[in-house]
Formats: C-alpha cells, structure tokens, sequence
C-alpha cells in the first residue's frame, strides 16, 4: 500500500488529494491535511477519482467510425482516417470549414491547457468556440476593458474579507469559481466567526444562502438594476471613497447610474428599495468589503453590465486592490499580467463576426449559441468538420437539440475525449486521453484566481498506455500542418518549448511536454521557482496571501483602471430600456449545481449518482398550486427553443415566479457507452435554453431567466394488461 499526494483536477478549488494504491488499483482517496491550501478538504467529486480511473466504460483505445458503428482501433488507425480525411477539407473549403469547441475540463488539464492552443494556432479557424461563451467570458469582456487584460480579474480576498457581497453563486456547492479557494464553506464561517457579514443575492435560498446573514430572492437577468441602484446610492449618499486609486471615468459611471434608482429597479429586481439603499451603506460602511458574482450573473442577458458593475463597486467603495477587498493574485507560473506590459494596445474585441448572426469575436472565440448556425446555414464558410476537446456540447449548449441535428450534418468530426457520450457520439474519430492519475497536474488556470499565491505539482501517479494528450493535441497540429500521421513529436515539442523559454527569457532545459513548459514558466515568473523545488514540497508551497497590484497589474492605454469603458457602457442603454419595459408575469428558468455532480460529464460515476441528485424541476409551492403541479408527478416545461418532461419537487427556497432545473443531464441517447449514467439519464435543461437570448456584448448565452410555461403532463391512460 502507497499513499500520494494529488492536486485535484475536477473543479476550480485545486484541493491536495491523498490517493492510497494497493497493488495499483485506486484503494481510496481522501483530502491531504498537509496540503498547504485545501487542508485535508475534499468534496464527493475528488473522492470518486478512482471511480473514474477504474470506469470500465471510459474510453481507452481510439475509435472509429466505421459502417456506422464507431469501433475500436490503434492509434494508427485513427490517424490514419484524421488525415485521410481532415488535410483535404481544409484545402478545399478554407480553414474556417474546421471549427473547435473547447470544453470545461480542458482548462483543467495542463496537456490541453498548454497544447491545445498549439494545434488551435495551428489550425487557425476563425470558427473557434468554448464553454466559455456558456460560462465568464462577460467577466472577461468587463475586466479586460477595465484593466486592460481579460485575465485580469479581481477575486474577493475571502480570508479577510469583513462584508461580503455574492450575486449568482453557489460556493458551497460549486466549490467557487473565478475565486480559487479549496472550504469555501470553513473559510465563510470564518469570516462570520471574525464578525464578518455575509450577504447573498440569489432567486434561491441556496446552501450558500442558507449559511448568510441576509438572502435577497432576486427575480433571475436583473442583477446590473440591483448594482447600478447600489452605485447610485453611493454616490447619492456621498459613500463613494476612492482613495487614491488610478481610477478614470467616475463622473461618467455617476452620470449612467442617474436613472436606476432604487425606486425604479425595485419592482423589477423584485427587492424594495430601502433594503437596495441599505445595502450600499453597509457595503460603505465595512473595514474590508468585496463585491463577487458569479454564474447567475454571467450567463443572464446583462452578464457584462453585471460583471462590470461588480467591479466598480469594488472600486468605488475603495475595496479593490485592497487587503480584504477585491484583489489581483499574482500565481507562480503563466499570469497573463505577471510583467509590465510591453504595450497598453488595451483589449480588443469584435475583431471577426460569426459568419450567419455577425455576432462579434471575443478573446478570439465567437459564441456556441451560434455553433449549429454556422454549421446548418448554407453558403461559402460553412463549417464542415468539428473537433471538440474536453466537451460536451449537446448537454452544455444553448438549444441543444438543434446542435444534435446539426452535428449529424458535418462532414468529419474529432472528439479528443474520454468517454463515448452525448456528443462524441455523433464523431468519425474519438481520441480519448490518460486519467487524472495518469497525468502530472499543475493548475496553471487556476492559480491565476486564487485567493491565496500557492503553487503545487502533481506528478503522473500511476502508469498507462494511453498516449498523454499533449502527445495527441501535437499529432493532430502535425496533421492540419501536413506533416501526415506521424510527426517528430519530440521536434514539435522542442519548438514550443523554445518558443515559451524566449519569451520567459530562461533556457528551456531538457524535459519534455509539460513538465518542461512549466518549468519554464516558474523559473521565469515573479517568485524564481523551479519545477525541482515543487517536487520537493508534494503538499505544495505557500506563497502568502494576496498583495496589492495596482498600478503594475494594468495594462490599459492610459495606465489606470476605466470605469466607465465606452466597449461596456455601449450597453447601458439597452439596460435603461429594459427598466422602462414593464415586468411580465412569465415564468423564469434558472439553473443549479448540484454537489456530487461536475457538469455533464461525471454521471458514469455509481458513488457520484446514488445520491441526491436530482433533475427535477424546482417550483414554489404558490406556483405549484396556481398551475396544479404535484411534488413527484411529471411537468411540462415550454420555452421558445424546446420542450421537456421533468419531475416537479415542490420547495419554498425558491422564489415565487422561477424553476430551477440543473444542467448536464439527458443521458438518454442512443450510441453512448455510458450505462451508469443512462440508467439516472434526466432530462436535459437545454433543450430549453434559447439560443437567440444573449448577453450582447460578450455572445455568453443566457443560461437563467428564460420565460417558460409549467404545466402538468398529461397522465397516459393508463392500460391493465389482459389478464390469465
Ligand atoms: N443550462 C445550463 N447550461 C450550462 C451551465 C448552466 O449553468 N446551465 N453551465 C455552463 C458551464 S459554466 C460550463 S463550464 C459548461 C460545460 O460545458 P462542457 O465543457 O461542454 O461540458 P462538460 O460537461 O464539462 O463536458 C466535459 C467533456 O470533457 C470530457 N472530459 C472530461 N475529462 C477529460 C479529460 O481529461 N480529457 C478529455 N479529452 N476529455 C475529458 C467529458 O467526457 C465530457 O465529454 O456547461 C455550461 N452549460
Ligand atoms: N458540484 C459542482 N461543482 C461545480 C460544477 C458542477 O457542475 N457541480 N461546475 C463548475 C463550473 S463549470 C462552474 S462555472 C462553477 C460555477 O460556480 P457557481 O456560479 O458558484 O455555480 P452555481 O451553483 O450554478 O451558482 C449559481 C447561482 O446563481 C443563481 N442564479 C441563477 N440566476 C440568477 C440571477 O439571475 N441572479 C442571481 N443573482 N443569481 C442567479 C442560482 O440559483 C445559483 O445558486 O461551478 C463549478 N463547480
Ligand atoms: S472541491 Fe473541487 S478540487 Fe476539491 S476535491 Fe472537490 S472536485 Fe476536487
Ligand atoms: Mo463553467
């Protein structure tokens, strides 16, 4: 029997893990007490790691299409029809015929994290798409306009934090996101034990909710009304304290936020107008406040205006950059603004426009709500070919039923994934790649938003087979760069290496795939690492808490912070039009998380579905009544883009007017090798979400506050079998 020290791959609190092997089958894993960040924390998901190592369904053998039945093959095969098959379309039909769809884990997996945009940039589409445009990128669009680099982004300093302020997050459940931080629950009962405050903004009493001070039921999409009357407040009840922050643009955002009283949002936003002026004041009031949001304010049809709001009230309460304010990490390897800029060009966005909705590029991806546009409307610069990586967009993407159909109208389709599922599925070629265990990991993603500077390197624990992605993501670069099936990996390898080092201004020295690029970015980031030192401290190294950044961490053209960026106040207008609209009386669609769940993709899982998930949807007991739905019994759920049957459960946390329905289920489909997770199939949320409803600026589909229709189903008669 061994024990191993891991970091935790599956979500964004980067917990140390402590894996037992017996005989090198996974005997058991439990949180590492002696990692330097998560302390011995760990939530059902990173249990089940050795569930999902010895997953006899999970792909370890390439597949292909052939006949119709995709079936098992070498790796040779595989590459063989890739390039049969891939090289040719792109010189017939362009580059952009070939689009990617880039997944969640992909950022969550050091191979496709520093490979995959090797072969992205290589393949050089303008039809490039990720979870991104269903997830932050109007985090990215606000803070990238804010302080001039889209990775720029403040995260609450939770270990200090006096007044915390959370819109559209679920940290107990979700385990945080944007904010890197192993115990969001032990560090927020911290803050209360030190005589802190916690307030939560969310249309559902959640966990997060039910361990606040204070719940305001928001009414779902309406979060940048709430923050723009608490801006107004400020400045109305002269609370603004900008210290001496390089800020532009105050007069500008005071002049914007004139019309969004409290008054006037309230009946919109569903919260009363005192309550809105107080809490600016105590907002005002703490020592050491942040402002944070998360999901439910990024996917809703203001996810920029909420997410830039977020951050001017961080700067105009004189939090931002400040202990226990709003803060800028400052990780070990790879922050995008760990030097002093070279240029302040500032960020730009809406470079290209998608093909059929000219909807605008952003950070160099055009939104997946208009993936299956592209691919089923017809005309020069069509997509043909698709390769997804780490995704599962039939379950993840708005309108999902209409991308299932146009995903059976592409010429070739590549799933870099490991299992045969909802989407990969409909591909010619499927690529799997080594389990959590059988890869090393460092958070390369993730560290850039932690609360803490920590860095940790995990190792490849157990042996395999299968060829680690890295060596894939540079087979297939080989391939679109037409050097057939079999490049000089070790070449292609060396190239980005010294690539990386030049830029870093270190010698690359002599490992090989990402242990070397990491090294690489430690030995030329701002704490003189070296991957050695990292594997000598398995538990990880403590860098100290957040320091204050500004002004260095700023990249924009004048070298101060915008806070009224003419790229996001664009959008102001739209907001004071929908203030003049009256309130409908439509029912709202939101989503959830659920604890033992990780998107769509870990219901293979027996541990992780024996529990309480459950697809259901989620109604107030007044809706319940006023539309005749029964705890238990089946509902019918309308939207414009969809309809679905699901299970209603009756429950007071949520307010009156909304039903939540969790996302990454519907595992019902034919030709998946997924028996655990069809067994709990659910439904799938998104065959509801519209498409058409976006946040505007950023393309992010509006994953909440769809208008829906709840009815009962109607009950099949019900036929007795002949009897004798
Ligand atoms: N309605 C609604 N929809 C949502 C959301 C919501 O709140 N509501 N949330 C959105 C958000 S925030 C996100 S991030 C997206 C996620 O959307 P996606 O990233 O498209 O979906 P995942 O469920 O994360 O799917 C991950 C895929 O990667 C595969 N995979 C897992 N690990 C590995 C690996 O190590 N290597 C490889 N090659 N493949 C791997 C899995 O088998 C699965 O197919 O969903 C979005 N969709
Ligand atoms: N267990 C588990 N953990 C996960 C995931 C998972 O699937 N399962 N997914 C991971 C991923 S990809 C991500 S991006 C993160 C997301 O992390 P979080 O954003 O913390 O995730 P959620 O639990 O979806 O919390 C969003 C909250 O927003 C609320 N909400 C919905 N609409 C609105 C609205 O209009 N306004 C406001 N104020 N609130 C609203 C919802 O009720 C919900 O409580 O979680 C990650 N962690
Ligand atoms: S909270 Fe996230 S990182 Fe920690 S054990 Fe769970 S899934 Fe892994
Ligand atoms: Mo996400």
């Amino acid at each position: 029997m061994t024990t191993a020290p891991v970091t935790c791959p599956l979500c964004e609190a980067t917990c140390g893990l402590s894996v037992t092997l017996e005989g090198g089958r996974v005997a058991g894993v439990r949180g590492d007490d002696a990692d330097v960040f998560s302390r011995g924390f760990v939530c059902p998901k990173g249990v089940s790691l050795g569930a999902l190592h010895h997953d006899p369904d999970r792909l370890r053998r390439p597949l292909v299409r052939r006949g119709g039945e995709l079936v098992e093959v070498s790796w040779d095969e595989a590459f063989a029809v890739i390039d049969e098959r891939l090289p040719p379309l792109i010189a017939e039909h362009g580059r952009d015929a070939v689009a990617v769809y880039a997944g969640n884990p992909s950022v969550h997996n050091t191979s496709t994290v520093l490979y995959g945009p090797v072969f992205y940039k290589a393949l050089n589409t303008r039809n490039f798409y990720t979870a991104s445009t269903v997830d932050q990128l109007p985090k990215h669009f606000s803070a990238g306009h804010m302080f001039g680099h889209p990775l720029t982004i403040p995260v609450p300093d939770l270990d200090r934090v006096d007044h915390l302020l959370m819109l559209g997050a679920n940290p107990l459940v979700s385990n945080g996101s944007l904010m890197t931080a192993p115990d969001v629950r032990g560090r927020l009962r911290k803050l209360r034990e030190r005589g802190g405050k916690l307030v939560v903004v969310d249309p559902k009493r959640s966990r997060t909710a039910e361990l606040a001070d204070e719940h305001h039921a928001i009414r779902p999409g309406t979060d940048a009304l709430l923050l723009f009357a608490l801006v107004r407040t400020l400045f109305a009840e002269s609370l603004v304290t900008l210290r001496d922050l390089p800020v532009n643009g105050a007069d500008e955002v005071r002049a914007l936020a004139e019309p969004f009283t409290p008054e006037a949002v309230a009946v919109h936003t569903g919260l009363a107008a005192d309550t809105i002026r107080e809490m600016a004041r105590e907002l005002a009031a703490a020592e050491r406040a942040a402002v944070y949001g998360r999901i439910g304010t990024t996917t809703q049809t203001f996810g920029t205006l909420a997410s830039w709001l977020i951050d001017v009230l961080n700067a105009l309460t004189g939090n931002l950059d400040r202990e226990g304010g709003a803060m800028f990490p400052l990780a070990a390897a790879g922050q995008a603004n760990a030097r002093p800029a070279k240029n302040r060009r500032g960020f730009r966005t809406g470079r290209w426009h998608s093909r059929v909705r000219g909807l605008p590029e952003v950070m160099g991806e055009l939104p997946v709500a208009t993936l299956a546009d592209e691919i089923l409307t017809p005309g020069d610069g069509r997509i043909r070919a698709l390769v997804t990586v780490c995704g599962n967009p039939c379950l993840s993407t708005p309108n999902a039923g209409r991308l299932a159909e146009a995903l059976e109208q592409l010429d070739f389709m590549v799933s870099v994934d490991v299992y045969l599922n909802e989407t990969s599925r409909h591909a010619d070629v499927v690529l799997p790649g080594p389990t959590p265990l059988e890869r090393p990991h460092y958070d390369l993603a993730l560290y850039q938003l932690a609360v803490r500077n920590v860095a940790n390197w995990t190792p490849a624990l157990l042996p395999t087979d299968v060829p680690q992605e890295w060596e894939t993501l540079l087979r297939l670069t080989g391939v679109v760069m037409g050097m057939g099936t079999s490049p000089d990996l070790a070449a292609l390898d060396d190239f980005v290496a010294n690539q990386l080092a030049e830029r870093h201004g270190v010698e690359p020295g002599d490992r090989r795939g990402p242990a070397r690029l990491v090294d690489i970015m430690l030995r030329g980031g701002p704490y003189d690492l070296t991957l050695a030192d990292l594997e000598a401290a398995p538990h990880g190294i403590d860098l100290g808490p957040l320091r204050p950044r500004l002004p260095e961490v700023l990249t924009t053209p004048s070298g101060r912070v915008e806070l009224a960026p003419p790229a996001v106040t664009a959008d102001v207008p739209r907001l004071a039009a929908a203030l003049a609209a009256p309130v409908l009386g439509d029912l709202l669609l939101i989503g959830r998380r659920q604890l033992s769940s990780n998107n769509s993709w870990m219901h293979n899982l027996e541990p992780l579905v024996r529990g309480s998930n459950r697809c259901t949807a989620q109604v107030h007991p007044d809706d319940a009544a006023r539309l005749g739905l029964v705890d238990g019994a089946t509902a019918v759920v309308r939207s414009r883009a969809g309809k679905i049957e699901v299970p209603v459960e009756v429950t007071d946390a949520i307010r009156p007017g909304v039903v939540s329905i969790p996302h990454g289920w519907g595992h019902d489909v034919s030709g998946t090798r997924t028996s655990v997770a069809r067994a709990h199939a659910g439904v799938n949320i998104n065959l509801l979400v519209d498409d058409h409803l976006l946040d505007t600026l950023s393309g992010t589909a509006a994953l909440n506050g769809i208008p829906v229709e709840v009815e009962p189903a109607r009950v099949a008669a019900v036929v007795r079998p002949e009897s004798g």
